[in-house]
């Protein structure tokens, strides 16, 4: 009998058989609809299982493909990109960790404006902002009655918080809490790090999660301690009493989830004895988020969701390159769902705007784009910092950054090549399709439908193959590819091939990945084909696949025709280009368009606003000089050569 533990209670993985699927489906769209900040209980969800003593790894694999996400993981997963505001008194300082020591009163925006930031954050398309109302330094951001360090005594004495809630409200986006355990100036007042601490920590959490602020979607504990009284890196100091918090946010803020502390420290001693003599079981409240083990937001080639428990305290380990791998099973004791979190800075190497001026600049672009595939194309969830600066609001280049980013993503990633496809698929040592899991739900556009196959999953030997066949040849260079996680995280190996036409065979797009989980999007080279199939080559149990999509990227070689829904629709449809093997240069200097033609004759040159704000503008060769300044935004550049079209994406900041 494969057991799992679900809040206490035991549930029979052979009850649960693919009959039952469907109603757990209902189930948890019902949960789902569920509003935010309501308490929700989802009767499948399996968040964590112990293994029994001595289980061999095929059936500890088996039953952590049963490992499934509870209803605020769900929520969280779902929301996939979130911004991290860093702004607080080291925004009127000049570095990132302050003293404790600083006076109220150097807390003085002039403009201070959260609605703003609400404004533009919606804008971007995120979904919850995660302010820091406490960093290191202790100064806090809302009207506490704890400590007068506080916006009470400052310049400026408006509760951050409170205005910032207010603007999410009238914006429609949803709030969490970044919160340092670590206080310095309780440090300088002899309460920091002794056993007091964790009272007034306790009053923190509940002045700030008690409902004034409305509903809190993350909590954020941060692990960061530079000073004296710090234990090793990514240990808590002695006296907090981490449970005790969990409880207040469980009993406050059950919707919330929580980052840091529960996944340092799975079990006390005595529990982890009992664990691993097989009397005891793993203890998770189905609430934590996993952070990815970097600030750069890079990325592992696999980011697993379900985590094996083998270690008692999980610390320096959470930046093991191969965190979750099968290998780890062999001596683990249970596992969990544990999603990654990328938090990264939009000023790289900086979290706190600073007079003078970022320290290495903004991303750019193109560290924007990998970001996307590190983060949200990497079954993990994006948390991108911005940094309000010393008036109090975000400045425009921040924006504009994100305006550029969101426009790459509308237009690479909006319209599915795929649909339209007929899917089928086959399956070695097991059956190919469970009923009313046909290969075609996965192309149908629903969430919550997905492709799975019937009968007994043989880790050892059983694969997959879906094929999808275009109804006409398409050209794409990315592929997104869902699992319908809300049963399980499965697949452990699968590649990406097409058919090539012109030799009839297929040819490799994606491979050597391990993981697809809630959403992995993969680039490759541009190909043109109307032929894909996505091989499950491991998988823990039988895979179940919920959406699969093509995209192409708006920039490189246009060997299609015109798309209608692109927003280049407004350029005249072009006749197929050859493969170039020279191809000319578009090079944007002080919100000015050169071309070099790298030798090529150039007949025509077209340009035109991706957000359709100007008119397109249409020069013929040599005329390059006329090109005007251009006014910030995202542009498409089509070049008439001798050997065909082609089309860049250039971004002109503000
Ligand atoms: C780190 C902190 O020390 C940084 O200042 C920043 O807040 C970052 C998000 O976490 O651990």
């Amino acid at each position: 009998m494969i057991a799992l533990q679900f809040h206490g209670r035991m549930q029979d993985l052979h009850n649960h058989s693919r009959q039952n699927i469907p109603g757990a489906a209902l189930c948890l769209a019902a949960i789902l609809a569920t509003p935010f900040g309501a308490s929700a209980s989802l009767q499948d969800s399996v968040f964590v299982t112990t293994f029994t003593a001595g289980e061999a790894l095929g059936s500890k694999l088996q039953q952590a493909a049963h490992v499934r996400p509870g209803p605020a993981q769900i929520t969280w997963m779902q929301r996939e990109r979130n911004v991290f505001i860093h702004y607080n008194m080291n925004t009127f300082g000049t570095a990132d960790w302050g003293t404790g020591t600083e006076p109220e009163t150097k807390f003085a925006p002039t403009a201070q404006n959260p609605d703003q930031w609400a404004q533009i954050i919606k804008d971007a398309k995120f979904s919850m902002a995660v302010p820091t109302v406490k960093h290191h330094d202790g100064f806090c951001i809302w009207n506490t009655a704890l400590t007068s360090h506080s916006v009470n005594n400052a310049t400026v004495k408006t509760d951050v918080v409170d205005a910032l809630h207010k603007g999410c409200v009238n914006h429609g986006i949803d709030l969490g809490i970044y919160l340092s355990p670590w206080d310095m100036n309780q440090g300088a007042k002899g309460v920091w790090p002794n056993a007091a601490y964790n009272a007034y920590f306790l009053g923190e959490l509940k002045e700030l999660l008690g409902g004034k602020y409305g509903p809190i979607g993350e909590l954020w504990f941060d692990g960061a301690c530079g000073g004296t009284g710090c234990p090793a890196t990514f240990v808590p100091v002695p006296a907090y009493q981490t449970s005790m918090w969990y409880d207040t946010i469980e009993a406050l803020q059950p919707s919330a989830v929580i980052r840091l502390y529960d996944g340092v420290v799975y079990a006390d001693n005595n529990r982890w004895a009992g664990i691993q003599n097989g009397t005891q079981t793993l203890q998770w409240r189905g609430k934590e988020i996993r952070w990815c083990g970097n600030e750069e937001g890079s990325a592992r080639s696999d980011e697993w969701s379900v985590q094996p428990v083998w270690k008692q305290v999980f610390g320096a380990e959470q930046q093991n390159t191969d965190l979750g791998q099968e290998s780890y099973y062999n001596t683990a004791v249970g596992a969990l769902w544990y999603q990654a979190e990328v938090n990264t800075s939009i000023a790289s190497g900086q979290w706190f705007w600073h007079a003078g001026g970022y320290w290495n600049g903004l991303k750019s672009l193109d560290d924007m784009k990998t970001l996307y595939y590190n983060s949200i194309g990497n079954n993990s969830n994006l948390l991108l910092n911005l940094l309000p600066n010393d008036t109090g609001l975000i400045s425009a280049d921040q924006v504009a950054l994100l305006k550029n980013w969101n426009n790459w993503i509308d237009s690479t990633f909006t319209k599915n090549l795929a649909k339209g496809a007929t899917a089928t698929a086959t399956a070695e040592n097991t059956f190919p399709e469970a009923t009313g899991h046909e290969a075609n739900k996965i192309i149908d556009n629903k969430r919550y439908t997905y492709w799975t196959t019937q009968g007994s999953w043989n880790l050892a030997t059983s694969t997959a193959t879906v094929t999808f066949q275009l109804p006409t040849p398409q050209t794409f260079d990315n592929v997104m590819i869902k699992e319908y996680v809300y049963d399980g995280q499965r697949v452990a190996g699968w590649n990406l091939q097409y058919l090539d036409a012109s030799s009839n065979t297929w040819k490799s797009l994606v491979t050597g990945l391990k993981v697809i989980g809630y959403k992995r999007i993969c680039k490759f080279n541009q190909v043109t084909t109307s032929s894909v199939r996505l091989n499950i080559t491991r998988s823990w149990d039988n895979p179940e696949i919920s959406d699969f999509a093509l995209y192409r990227t708006l920039s490189g070689i246009d060997t299609t025709s015109e798309d209608t829904t692109h927003p280049t629709a407004s350029l005249a449809p072009e006749a197929k280009a050859q493969e170039f093997t020279v191809q000319p240069r578009v090079i944007m200097n002080d919100h000015r368009l050169s071309i070099d033609p790298m030798g090529l004759n150039i007949s025509r040159i077209e340009i035109v606003r991706l957000d359709g704000r100007s008119t397109p503008i249409s020069l013929n060769s040599g005329s390059q000089a006329a090109f005007p300044r251009l006014t910030p935004g995202v542009y498409l550049v089509r070049i008439h050569a001798e050997n065909g079209v082609f089309q860049d994406e250039i971004a002109v900041p503000l």
